[in-house]
């Protein structure tokens, strides 16, 4: 029964574009009624009609050790005190971006923002700063947030909603977005190529979390630093996902490669609006005030939001089991997963790395996003009401990934495991 979430929705589309503030929440490609969250605490979820779910969502990343994560509710309440926004330096930015550089590589200097969009747009805007070069190299199904020069051939919600050119976006400012196939080392050297020196970064998610979960093959990113640093290109991690989740030091240690620049999201702000970028010091020099390229915000740095992230990043910090849990959980899931498909008999791919997981329902592996759209994406859909059904909240679309979080049980991934090998059953 979700008759208040029925209900509730009716009254949102009233007043808020499609009834929701982020276009894919609103079940629009998996159809039917988007549900409405009262709470949430640990690995679940409650809906405002009572119903209890087994989050795989985790908030699209943040909460990767579970909801209202009890020192972090606390962190933020005692801070609440003393005021919520203050627009002046305090201590404790300086305590966060420091936490941060012992945590990730290759971090001289850093700066907060808002969210991962934020991040990502200003990261492009120092790297053409820095380089005084216009043109960037994205991926297609990469999703860097909502920036106008990113929404071309992206993932996420445009994947989801098949939005091929967003009306808005200017073609001057498109006509500087050069893409390529993930995982296609040779259409990056022929762009690379064709436009000597014209191009400021290669921008990409090193595990890319908005087409499904699709890794990257051998050597890819290896081969993307090097034409970098062969061709003065700034070479930009997005790490909003994969940051502090992957590893401590997320896929720059993960994958032993040293970006130029990286920008965080998510769990670097523990379920509090936050968005980081940084890197190398020659570079992170040119932003403002230290050099011209100009970037600023009211509630960057924001107290609760610094206090939020601190907590939650100290404890990953100083937790490293917590890494080894993650991946022994998600493998546990995995393993449970690839036996209810095989056993379904029905063309299935789960890619997966650390704590990011998705299924493809596809014959052929899915290692770019003509790949995974080319996938069953009608079964998906009912995959996931079926899963809805049975109380386990998975992302509503086949193109985003899973969030594992240290929350779950292994009760919780029997019980899922469960689940996933009766929805096959019943699609049958
Ligand atoms: N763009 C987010 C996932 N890749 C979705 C955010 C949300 O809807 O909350």
């Amino acid at each position: 029964m979700i008759n208040k979430s029925i209900e509730l929705f009716a009254k949102a589309e009233t007043v808020i574009p499609g009834g929701v503030n982020s276009p894919v929440r609103a079940f629009k490609s998996v159809g039917g009624t988007p549900i409405f969250m009262k709470k949430a605490k640990g690995a679940y979820l409650f809906d405002e009609d009572g119903n209890r779910y087994i989050d795989y969502i985790n908030s699209w990343g943040p909460m990767i050790l579970g909801h209202a994560y009890e020192p972090v509710v606390k962190a933020i309440q005692q801070k609440a005190e003393d005021s919520t926004s203050f627009g002046a330096p305090t201590a404790l930015e300086t305590d966060v971006a420091a936490l941060i550089k012992t945590m990730a590589p290759n971090i001289d200097l850093i700066r907060m923002v808002n969210s991962g969009t934020e991040a990502c747009m200003s990261a492009l805007r120092l790297a053409r700063g820095y380089t005084r070069r216009n043109k960037f190299i994205k991926f297609e199904g990469c999703y860097h947030g909502h920036a106008d020069s990113f929404l071309v051939k992206a993932g996420s919600g445009l994947a989801t909603f098949n939005i091929q050119a967003v009306p808005g976006v200017t073609e001057g400012v498109a006509q500087d977005t050069l893409t390529a196939p993930y995982n296609d080392l040779e259409a990056v050297k022929k762009l690379v190529s064709d436009h000597p020196g014209e191009i400021a970064a290669i921008i990409i998610e090193p595990v890319a979390g908005n087409m499904g979960c699709i890794l990257p093959q051998p050597g890819f990113l290896e081969s993307l630093r090097n034409i970098c640093t062969e061709e003065g290109i700034v070479l930009i991690f997005d790490e909003v996902m994969t940051g502090f989740r992957l590893a401590r030091g997320g896929a720059q240690e993960r994958f032993g490669i040293d970006a130029d620049l990286a920008t965080y999201g998510k769990v670097i702000g523990g379920g509090m609006p936050v968005g980081a970028f940084g890197g190398k010091k020659e570079i992170m020099q040119h932003i403002a005030p230290l050099g011209k390229v100009y970037q600023a915000g009211t509630l960057s740095g924001n107290p609760l939001a610094m206090t939020a992230g601190y907590t939650l990043l100290k404890t990953l910090n100083d937790r490293p089991e917590i890494y080894t849990e993650l991946e022994e959980k998600t493998a546990y899931l995995y393993t449970g997963l690839e036996k209810a498909f095989r056993e379904s008999g029905r063309p299935f791919r789960l890619n997966r790395l650390g704590s990011m997981l998705s299924v493809h329902f596809s014959q052929t592996p899915v290692s770019n996003f003509e790949q995974a759209s080319k996938a069953d994406n009608a079964s998906f859909n009912r995959f996931f009401h079926a899963m809805l059904g049975k109380g386990v909240y998975l992302p509503p679309s086949a193109f985003e990934s899973w969030f594992i979080s240290n929350a779950l049980t292994y009760e919780d991934l029997d019980n899922t495991i469960r689940a996933a090998a009766e929805s096959l059953k019943e699609m049958a």
